[in-house]
C-alpha cells in the first residue's frame, strides 16, 4: 500500500479484516517490520484516540515514533501559495513538507475541515500537498472529508460484532452545539457501502451528505422508522454539507438524541460512536452504558485498524 486515505486504498475489505483479527490475536507478530524506521505524526487539530492508538500500532510493529502539533510549538505555518507572508505565520507548508519529509519515513496527518470554503475542504488541499511534496508515504488520520482509520475500526468492529451476513446499519446525525466535520459520516458511508451492509442514513431536512458518499445507502429522514430492526446505531453529528449553509449548524433538536426508547425500536441493536462523544446531546447515559454500547471496544480496535494500515505502508517502502 502507498497511501491510505480512502476506502479504495485498502483494496479488497474482507481480507482486510481477516488481516485485522490475526494482527489482533498477536500485534507483536511484526515487530521486525519497522525496525529504524520512523513515524512522524502530525497534528494541526486536537486528538486522545488517534494519538495513543497509531503512537501503539507503531510501536506494536517496532517503529520509532515522533509526534508534532502543529499548533503548539511549532511554526505557525501559511498553506495558500502566492499569500504574502507579512502576517502571524512564519514558515510556509512548502518548505515545512518536505524538511518533515526528510526526518522519516511514513507520515500520518490530521487535518480538519476548515468550513472556510467547501471546495478547500473537499479538494483534500493539505492532504494532497503533504502526498505532493514530502516525497514519503501518507496516511490521513482524519482529513477534512474523511477519517478511514476510524472507518476500519469500526467494520472490523461491527465485522466481531455480527450475528446475520448482511446486517442492518443505520447512521444517524445527533445534535451537538458546535459546527462537526462531516469526516466521520462520510467515511463511515464509503466503508459501509464498500462492505455492502444493509446501510441506512438518518438525518433532519438539510444535513444532507456529499452524494458521492451517500452511494446506494437509503435516506430516510424519521429517525424512528430508520431505527426499526436495525442491528448497529452508529451515531454522529456533523455540521451542514448543503450550500448555502456549508459548515453551519442548522439543528440542536435533542429529541434526535439517542435514547433507550428509540433504541428498544431496533432489533437489540448495539451502540456506536467514533468518540469523544457529548453525553446526553448525542446519546443518553444509559444507553452508552449499557451492555450492547461498543464505543470502548470500537475504540481498542482502533489499534488494530492502524497496526494493519501502517504494516502495510512498511512492506511498501
Ligand atoms: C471530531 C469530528 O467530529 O470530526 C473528531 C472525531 C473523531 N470531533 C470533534 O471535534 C468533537
Ligand atoms: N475517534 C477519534 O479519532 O478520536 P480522537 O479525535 O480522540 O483521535
Amino acid at each position: 500500500m502507498k497511501k491510505f486515505t480512502c476506502v479504495a486504498d485498502i483494496g479488497n475489505l474482507k481480507e482486510a479484516v481477516q488481516e485485522a483479527l490475526e494482527v489482533k490475536r498477536d500485534r507483536f507478530a511484526y515487530t521486525h517490520l519497522g525496525k529504524n524506521k520512523t513515524l512522524l505524526m502530525l497534528f494541526f487539530n486536537s486528538s486522545l484516540r488517534t494519538r495513543l492508538s497509531t503512537q501503539k500500532a507503531a510501536m506494536n510493529l517496532g517503529m520509532n515514533v515522533m509526534v508534532l502539533d502543529v499548533n503548539q510549538g511549532a511554526w505557525k505555518l501559511e498553506t495558500e501559495r502566492g499569500v504574502i507572508m507579512d502576517g502571524d505565520k512564519p514558515e510556509h507548508l512548502l518548505e515545512a513538507i518536505p524538511v518533515m519529509g526528510s526526518y522519516c519515513d511514513i507520515i500520518g496527518i490530521r487535518s480538519f475541515a476548515q468550513f472556510r470554503d467547501k471546495a478547500e475542504d473537499y479538494e483534500e488541499r493539505i492532504l494532497e500537498q503533504f502526498m505532493r511534496y514530502s516525497g514519503r508515504p501518507v496516511f490521513s488520520m482524519e482529513a477534512a472529508t474523511r477519517h478511514p482509520l476510524q472507518s476500519f475500526a469500526d467494520l472490523i468492529t461491527i465485522e466481531e460484532y455480527k450475528t446475520v451476513a448482511r446486517p442492518k446499519v443505520v447512521l444517524t446525525w445527533a445534535p451537538h452545539p458546535k459546527a462537526l466535520p462531516q469526516a466521520v459520516p462520510n467515511s463511515f458511508a464509503e466503508w459501509m457501502n464498500a462492505a455492502d451492509y444493509d446501510f441506512v442514513i438518518t438525518h433532519p431536512e438539510g444535513y444532507e451528505l456529499d452524494p458521492q458518499f451517500v452511494g446506494h445507502a437509503k435516506v430516510e429522514y424519521d429517525q424512528r422508522k430508520a431505527f426499526e430492526g436495525a442491528d448497529f446505531i452508529y451515531a454522529k453529528n456533523w455540521a451542514a454539507y448543503v450550500d448555502p449553509n456549508y459548515g453551519k449548524v442548522l439543528s440542536t433538536d435533542r429529541s434526535w438524541t439517542v435514547d433507550s426508547e428509540k433504541m428498544a425500536l431496533t432489533n437489540n441493536a448495539y451502540f456506536m460512536h467514533c468518540l469523544p462523544v457529548r453525553r446526553n446531546m448525542i446519546v443518553t447515559d444509559d444507553v452508552i452504558e449499557s451492555e450492547r454500547s461498543l464505543v470502548i471496544p470500537e475504540a481498542a480496535n482502533r489499534e488494530i485498524s492502524a497496526t494493519v494500515v501502517l504494516k502495510r505502508l512498511l512492506e511498501n517502502l
